[in-house]
């Protein structure tokens, strides 16, 4: 009898590995489906869905600090002090219920159902998909005094879970190898992983996370490390996103509890600047697209602020109709819903579909806003002036730009007259190349390939967008000639950020700045311009960088193009020229220096160039950072280019 109970036990637990196999075999075979992709953005992803877990359990209330390392061989270490994953044997799987987190798909969650579990990475696949992905992992639990352990392959156990020893420490601890075999890079970024888990400690108060980088070490071997824990939440979130952005109120607005059922926690200031930023999370995650809390935050600032505007009588002067964006401009704020079952919509599964979420944030905006008002007469004045100027200016852009579009019509083509178009018509075969100066823009266009590349040159400086006001953008040429090349119309009032990317007519836009400190700042200058008034063309992927090369090595008629440090000397070497005299070496420093066909070879040529196509880690971090490349502090900008401009140094 026993032996065949044991039986049926045993083919079921084959059957069971094989299924669990199975799930596994299907998350490495289409790792895109559960990861997003498997570039830089997925191999990142990985440390997300696993501290995510860890968030999880701190919002549960039994874990208060998260720490991440980086190990010297890339693999990945988090550990967090919760209650540890549990390890009992699991009565249906017949295996430890550790040992079915680790390897069941979507398993994650099931023991604790009454757990008020909302994290869960934009993917919400679980830590099984880590193991999928990884060559070797290893968790470890500290649990009930004893401390436990299983390691694993490319998803399959080595051993059951076994016990290694006695403890008085609580909780998990994973860590993983990305499969090299799976990713185009397995690289960390310290960046990339610090701001993620800055934003984590803003949007979760009072959890303490931790990376240490143990690739970098100081001349005292000490590992480069940084900790973020956020007392006030979401107030401290928007006043690090303004730090270098002057304030037009002194602190922000703040609310936290929960509406209608729905836990709701809003920050927002006002600043003299003439952009909107509003960044929007759902469980932790940033919902890019916006969605229901979003309209449910613009209804109730709307709302709430004209009616306080017409009942202080601060209105009567002003003869036209005050739009939606007027209350926003200027306005940095951070919204952050937690929802039990999120639906997710839209392209990129960042916009929230639920219309119970709307009434949420109206009702905690409205009452948030109207208590500031009325406590602070004086700071509600400062605002409503300020939106009064948003509308005047807004009435001025609008005469601007119906001006644009009228001599625009008149053209006949209605493109600017300085682009050499190509003669492809099919956007997604077609690129633009925006080019810095007239001089190189007359090179381009010599080495193009006129079937499919357009150039577009630009003269000098572009307008710095962060500073000037929206009808001054909308009368400057450059900024003119880029949107009605690009066949983007420059929208209305309430659309304005609402492209209509379905008339691009390029699907490659490609910034080609010199190599040197002012190309670098036009670059900026222009990312900048995309960033504030065409997200969506960086969000799907269409802009790019090219990158020319800063050297040409020769030695009689042998030649190399290098576009580093380490290239120039590997070329040197590989031309035998070790004693320098008999090489001839040509730095680079403006595309000017290159004639056509040395441009189309390097840098514009599909088979040879590099182009570096622009992305988002995360939209709050780049709109600090725009803000604070383009504003009036110095000292931090210094800072940050310093830190990061490859030129400065190549040219110091
Ligand atoms: C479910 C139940 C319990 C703990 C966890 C999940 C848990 C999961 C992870 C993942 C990373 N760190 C974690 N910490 C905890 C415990 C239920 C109980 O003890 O009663």
């Amino acid at each position: 009898m026993s032996e065949e109970v044991k039986e049926v036990s045993k083919a079921d637990y084959s059957a069971d590995s094989i299924q669990v196999l199975e799930g596994l075999e299907a998350v490495r075979k289409r790792p895109s489906m559960y990861i997003g992709d498997t570039g830089f953005k997925g191999l990142h992803h990985l440390v997300y869905e696993v501290v995510d877990n860890s968030i999880d359990e701190a919002l549960a209330g039994h874990c208060n600090n998260i720490d991440v390392k980086i190990n010297e061989d890339n693999s990945i270490t988090v550990r967090d002090n919760g209650r540890g994953i549990p390890t009992d044997f699991h009565a249906k799987e017949k295996k430890s219920a550790l040992e079915v987190v680790m390897t069941v798909l979507h398993a994650g969650g099931k023991f604790d159902k009454d757990s008020y579990k909302v994290s869960g990475g934009l993917h919400g696949v679980g830590v099984s998909c880590v193991n999928a992905l990884s060559t070797d992992l290893k968790v470890t639990v500290w649990r009930n005094g004893k401390t436990f352990q299983q390691e694993y392959q490319i998803g399959k156990p080595l051993y059951d879970v076994k016990e290694i020893g006695t403890t008085d420490d609580r909780g998990t601890q994973v860590q993983f190898k990305p499969d090299a075999s799976i990713f185009t890079t397995t690289e960390y970024s310290f960046d990339t992983l610090s701001s993620r888990l800055r934003e984590l400690a803003f949007l979760n108060k009072g959890i303490r996370l931790t990376i240490t980088d143990l690739r970098d070490l100081d001349d005292d071997g000490k590992a480069k490390c940084v900790s973020f824990f956020s007392e006030g939440g979401l107030r401290e979130f928007v006043e690090y996103l303004d730090a270098t952005r002057e304030k037009l109120i002194e602190s922000p607005m703040y609310m936290e509890g929960e509406k209608q059922g729905i836990p709701v926690e809003v920050a927002m200031l006002y600043n003299n600047s003439y952009s909107e930023n509003i960044h929007s999370y759902v469980n932790n995650i940033n919902t890019h697209e916006g969605g229901t809390h979003l309209a449910g935050f613009r209804r109730g600032l709307t709302r709430t602020l004209k009616t306080y505007a017409e009942k202080s009588g601060m209105l009567a002067k002003v003869k036209f109709e005050i739009a939606g964006d007027d209350f926003r401009e200027g306005l940095t704020a951070v919204i952050s819903v937690k929802v039990q079952e999120p639906q997710f919509e839209g392209q990129t599964k960042t916009k929230l579909g639920n219309n119970e979420v709307m009434g949420a944030v109206d009702q905690a905006v409205s009452e948030m806003l109207s208590n500031y008002l009325e406590e602070n007469p004086k700071q509600a004045r400062i605002i409503v002036d300020k939106v009064i100027l948003a509308a005047t200016a807004r009435h001025a852009a609008r005469k601007a730009r119906e001006m644009v579009q009228r001599k625009n019509v008149l053209t006949g083509t209605g493109l600017p007259g300085k682009l050499s178009d190509c003669s492809e018509t099919d956007p997604s075969m077609c690129e633009l190349y925006l080019v810095e100066g007239d001089s190189a823009g007359g090179t381009a266009k010599q080495g193009r390939n006129r079937a499919f590349q357009a150039i577009l040159p630009l003269r000098g400086k572009i307008l710095n967008v962060e500073k000037a006001m929206m009808y001054k953008i909308f009368e400057n040429e450059e900024i003119k000639n880029m949107f009605t090349a690009m066949g983007v119309s420059i929208g209305t009032e309430e659309d304005s950020k609402q492209l209509n990317i379905a008339k691009l007519r390029y699907h490659k836009i490609i910034i080609m700045t010199d190599a040197d400190i002012d190309g670098s700042h036009i670059t900026t200058l222009i990312l900048t311009f995309f960033f504030r008034y065409m997200k969506e063309l960086i969000e799907q992927g269409y802009i790019y960088i090219a990158t020319p090369p800063l050297y040409l090595v020769k030695r009689g008629k042998a030649e190399r193009y290098c576009w580093t440090e380490d290239d120039r000397l590997n070329a040197i070497k590989d031309l035998g020229g070790e004693k320098e005299s008999t090489v001839n070496i040509q730095r680079y420093k403006g595309l000017g220096e290159m004639n056509a066909e040395q441009l189309w070879t390097t840098t514009m040529n599909p088979e040879f160039r590099t182009l570096r196509q622009v992305t988002i880690d995360s939209a709050a971090e780049a709109d600090r950072i725009f803000s604070m490349l383009m504003g009036d502090e110095v000292p931090p900008r210094r800072e940050f280019i310093e830190a990061n401009a490859k030129y400065a140094k190549i040219d110091a």
